[in-house]
């Protein structure tokens, strides 16, 4: 991958967060991306969103497998740790840096091809274990980075750019993680950033498992007339179901909204969400109803979008607790700790005599 810096000049009147870092602390190389393609909105949404949390960048790790869409983490928090896997194999790379750190916020972005096949089983898995994670899909339904093959998402009557029509039927990512238990469930379009960035930022506040399949238009490959993943059909299609809004745990909530029509989530950290309902009977704490509405909308060729689905913070225990991985990051541990020496690993090996 070539990496294009960019040039270190910041513009005095750019506000600083509460750490007195500007939005420039937060970029990363130039993108070599397609102009126009929906992934590099993504990246501005995820910048927004890192610089409103203030998140330390030595804090945050980037973890990607292979496509257009992977080297978005090249274009975000030059100083976050980072890794680019293979093809399907981020959420693997995920679990082991997890296991070893778990003070740090992680946040891997895929792509749907990555994801959906030969990422699948791992995907699924990550979900399965409640790895404490933002997962994002930048969902355009083709191999970009191949060069416009249909992805495992491209809907069924889908037409490629040069003519083929799609006879197979999708995976949903969102309707599969919503089965496979995920906590945080969200759906969003790269060109609604108003959107977006409070959900990456709820994403990663949230502790365990967090989707957001981002509808991401390839305008290379996938943006014409009989696209169902265009910039065109996303906006004619396009139905938030509601509203999130993320407040910090330090902010008191002035947000305006209706009354009787919010309702407000608490995260881990007590930051909160604030839920605005759009339609009137979408109930996103109800799995059974989230993955309903999904699949309704879906069979008329509609998406979906927002916070779909939120699971009460106790309910579902994350990897950490299941696996009672240790509060310190293995590499501050003392060596005795890590290696006890072979009395104790005789003792542990006697347990499974
Ligand atoms: C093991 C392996 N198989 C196949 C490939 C070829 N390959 C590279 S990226 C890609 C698909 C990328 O699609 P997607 O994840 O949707 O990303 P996009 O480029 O559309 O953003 C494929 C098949 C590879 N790099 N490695
Ligand atoms: S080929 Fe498509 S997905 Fe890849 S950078 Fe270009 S527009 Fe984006
Ligand atoms: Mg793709």
């Amino acid at each position: 991958m070539t990496f294009i810096a960019k040039p270190k000049v910041t513009h005095p009147s750019l506000p600083p967060n509460a750490l007195g870092l500007t939005r420039r602390a937060y970029e990363g190389a130039l993108s070599t991306l397609c102009a126009g393609c929906g992934h590099d909105s993504i990246t501005a949404a995820i910048v927004e969103a890192c610089w409103r949390l203030s998140l330390e960048p030595q804090n945050l790790v980037k973890l990607s497998g292979i496509g257009c869409s992977s080297k978005t983490t090249a274009y975000f928090v030059s100083g976050a740790h980072g890794f680019n896997a293979v093809h399907g194999r981020m959420p693997s790379i995920a679990t082991g840096a997890n296991a070893a750190n778990r003070r740090l916020s992680y946040i891997g972005v895929s792509g749907d091809g990555d994801t959906l096949s030969i990422g699948l089983g791992q995907f699924c898995h990550a979900i399965r274990r409640n790895l404490d994670m933002l997962y994002i899909i930048e969902n355009n339904g083709v191999y970009g980075l191949t060069k416009g093959q249909f992805s495992a998402s491209a809907d069924i009557g889908s037409r490629a750019k040069k003519g083929e029509t799609n006879r197979q039927p999708p995976i949903d990512p969102v309707l599969l993680a919503l089965d496979l238990g995920a906590p945080f469930v969200a759906r969003s379009f790269s060109g609604d950033k108003r959107q977006l960035v409070p959900l990456i930022e709820a994403g990663l506040k949230h502790r365990g498992f967090a989707l957001i399949d981002i509808l991401s238009p390839c305008v290379t490959f996938n943006d014409h007339e009989g696209s169902t993943k265009s910039y065109a059909y996303t906006r004619e299609h396009y139905e938030p179901a509601v509203l999130a809004d993320f407040v910090p745990r330090e902010q008191p909530i002035s947000i305006d909204y209706p009354p009787g029509e919010a309702r407000e989530v608490a995260l881990h950290d007590g930051s909160r969400i604030v839920l605005r309902k759009i339609g009137a009977d979408y109930d996103p704490t109800d799995r059974t109803a989230a993955h309903a509405a999904v699949q309704a909308r879906g069979g008329s060729g509609e998406y979906l979008t927002g916070l779909i689905y939120l699971e009460a913070a106790d309910r579902h225990a994350e990897f950490h607790q299941v696996n009672a991985t240790p509060e310190a990051p293995l590499n501050s541990l003392p060596f005795e700790q890590l290696s006890p020496g072979s009395t104790a690993l005789r003792t542990i090996l006697a347990r499974y005599r």
